[in-house]
């Protein structure tokens, strides 16, 4: 910093030459007026005084950088001074500083990013949900269902979905939905406004399922009285294979002594291929081929615990043969007979075969192949429309052990699975 004073007979002239030596950066530290003898030694004359300064380094800058702002009065604004730093002997104590603005903030900023969070979650949420509701959209859309159904609470509506998708029949499967509805709300206080849990639903129904399904107990096998049960149905059903499954689990797992009588003289190797049962079991066997033929079985064996009757199968639209069946089951007062059907056969024709069979008065439903098919649905449709109770499973090929008999609890699981966590 260069500081200098100049005099000058007038305030211009003063900041001229201020100008002119120091240049357009100088600053006026001060001004003053002040008296001294003429130049000619006659009397005083006025002189101004102004004394100005320069810092050199910012005025080669300035003069560097060209075209700078207009000077003003002082040449230009004198530059901002430094702020002073306040020692500690000297600097007047900082008032105290008021925190609970900045707290209360601090709140409120803790308390936004809390609510952000919230709301994540939620989206998390509301995203997953809607997501499931997307996938059940989808299927509904697949599979037809009315409109009419979404009025379910979206737990049921999902179990709906998988009965549907087992095929059962979307009338049968909602009737299902709103019977567990109703029960849960009773059980619940209201459980059509609130959320069902999804696992406790899904047991709910289960059990409704398993309620709707009439099972027969095993054929009885009193001591000294002859059982007679025949199995009819349509062709290629199971039921040669099934009267030998029977046959092999009274005679060797029940040590009872068993007879087998084939009404089957219709089907080229049918006699055979019981014959060969028979044979394996050391079972007698005796094929009728008249009305009168098969009252003389029976009556030779009187002394067996149970007689089972194969029948030919034919067309159920066969209705001669049926008819002809019919009077040879008209013979058998006391007769178990149980109507066979494949689990593999379509929903409608097996309505369609069990009315044709109404004639014979099945007092059962058998079914069979259920490990040819993945959907279980149209059981429960038959027999909920048949209205017999249902006696075996054939699950297979294997003479004996592909047979099991009905249970409520089984039939369930197969038209409604139970969750994983249940089923371990
Ligand atoms: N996968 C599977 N096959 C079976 C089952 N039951 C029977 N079968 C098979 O189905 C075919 C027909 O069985 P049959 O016992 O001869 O059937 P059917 O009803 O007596 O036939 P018809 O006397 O011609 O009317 C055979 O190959 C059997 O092995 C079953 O539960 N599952
Ligand atoms: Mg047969």
């Amino acid at each position: 910093m260069r500081v200098k004073t100049f005099e000058a007979g007038t305030m211009q002239d003063a900041l001229d030459v201020v100008k002119k030596d120091m240049g357009e950066e100088a600053f006026i530290l001060s001004t003053r007026t002040r008296r001294r003898p003429s130049a000619l030694g006659l009397g005083e004359e006025a002189v101004i005084e102004v004394t100005a300064a320069v810092d050199e380094a910012q005025a080669t800058a300035t003069v560097a950088a060209a075209g700078g702002p207009p000077l003003t009065y002082g040449l230009r604004p004198a530059l901002e001074a430094p702020t002073p730093v306040p020692t500690r002997s000297t600097a007047p104590p900082p008032p105290p500083v008021d925190l609970q603005p900045l707290r209360r903030e601090l709140l409120e900023i803790k308390g936004a990013v809390a609510a952000l969070k919230d709301q994540e979650t939620r989206n998390a949420t509301i995203l997953t949900e809607l997501d499931q509701l997307k996938t059940l959209l989808s299927r509904i859309q697949r599979q037809g269902m009315p409109p009419a159904q979404l009025h379910l609470p979206s737990t049921l509506l999902e179990l709906y979905g998988d009965l549907v998708a087992n095929d059962v029949e979307p009338q049968l499967a909602l009737r299902l939905c709103e019977y567990a509805q109703r029960a849960l709300a009773d059980q619940d206080g209201d459980a059509s406004a609130g959320r069902v849990d999804p696992e406790r639903a899904r047991l709910f129904l289960r059990r409704v399922i398993a309620d709707f399904i009439p099972v027969a107990p095993p054929i009885q096998l009193d001591p000294g009285k002859m059982r007679v049960a025949a199995l009819v149905g349509p062709t290629g059903v199971g039921k040669t294979t099934t009267v030998a499954k029977l046959a092999a689990y009274a005679q060797l797992k029940l040590k009872q002594k068993v007879a087998l009588v084939t009404l089957d003289t219709y089907r080229l190797g049918a006699v055979d291929q019981l014959q060969q049962y028979a044979q394996i079991l050391q079972v007698p066997m005796h094929v009728a081929l008249t009305v009168e033929d098969l009252r003389s079985a029976l009556r030779f064996y009187q002394d067996r615990a149970l007689v089972l009757i194969d029948t030919p199968g034919h067309s159920p639209k066969d209705a001669e043969t049926l008819g002809q069946l019919r009077g040879f089951l008209e013979e058998l007062p006391d007769v178990e007979t149980h109507l066979v059907l494949s689990a593999t056969t379509k929903p409608r024709d097996l309505l369609e075969i069990a009315t044709r069979y109404e004639p014979l008065h099945p007092t059962r439903l058998l079914f069979t192949k259920l490990d040819e098919t993945s959907t279980y649905g149209p059981l429960l449709s038959t027999l909920v429309r048949v209205k017999r109770p249902i006696s075996y499973l054939a699950t297979g090929q294997d003479v004996p052990d592909a047979l099991e008999l009905a249970t409520s609890r089984r039939l369930a699981d197969l038209i409604l699975p139970a969750a994983v966590k249940e089923a371990l």
